[in-house]
């Protein structure tokens, strides 16, 4: 089975999860593209739900869909977020931001009563941070906040490169928010907890891609079949 199979199935998986009247997050990245697309496809059956999406690109897609959107300013409280993500261990911690789209996720995850993580086994890990963690940053003072957060790192135990990331024509990717992304190379993460609570104390950061406490499910698809951890 080709990876992208793997995606779908986890997404088939988490499909059958949404029911009539719910409120949905839509995540964002190439294993929710597939949800957003099995979702539609319920949508145009009858199935009467509204989402907001974590990003621009999910918009666009769950709006060709025909799916009705809303926002958290009229919705505030989801029924179930339905994301990937790009690493997650046991306890259900996760690494996401590798699309870019992680401070709208983490915004709409912490929404929702419930968030189901849909991935390939790839995903999954025993220690957080083979995947290099994103953080987002304000662009004023990008210097400063770099050199803080790489102190604020190793007060948590971690060291690695901490680098800029680029959009296609080199220049600095410019999240949904206007914010640029350093992705921390920090290897094993011990203790993510300590990290995120260390992260959050510079200022100019935004958020991270460590979400901790946030899924509360996961349905994970490999060669062997599905795994489900949580709810
Ligand atoms: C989003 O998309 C991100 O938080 C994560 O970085 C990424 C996972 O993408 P994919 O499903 O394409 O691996 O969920």
């Amino acid at each position: 089975m080709t990876g992208e199979e793997l995606k779908r199935r986890a997404a088939e998986r988490a499909v059958s999860l949404v029911a009539d009247g719910m409120r949905l997050g839509l995540g964002t990245g190439s294993t929710a593209r597939h949800f957003v697309a099995l979702l539609g496809a319920r949508v145009r059956e009858g199935l009467d739900v509204v989402a907001v999406p974590t990003s621009e690109a999910t918009r666009a897609q769950a709006e060709a869909e025909g799916i009705r959107l809303t926002t958290l300013d009229e919705t505030p409280e989801l029924d179930l977020t339905v994301d990937g993500a790009d690493e997650l261990d046991d306890r259900l911690r996760l690494i996401k931001g590798g699309g870019g789209a992680l401070l709208r996720e983490k915004i709409v995850a912490a929404a929702s009563r419930r968030m189901v993580v849909i991935a390939d086994g790839s995903k999954r890990v025993a220690v957080l941070g083979r995947f290099p963690l994103p953080i987002e940053v304000v662009p004023f003072g990008l210097g400063a906040t770099r050199r803080a957060v790489a102190a604020a790192a190793e007060r948590a135990g971690c060291r690695g490169a901490l680098s800029l990331r680029s959009a296609p024509d080199g220049a600095p990717f410019v999240t949904d928010g206007g914010h640029y992304i350093l992705d921390g190379a920090f290897g094993r993460i011990e203790d993510p907890e300590a990290l995120a609570g260390a992260l959050a104390t510079v200022p100019g950061v935004v958020d991270h891609g460590l979400f901790l406490g946030l899924a509360t499910g996961a349905v994970v698809a490999s060669e062997e079949g599905l795994a489900e951890l949580g709810r």
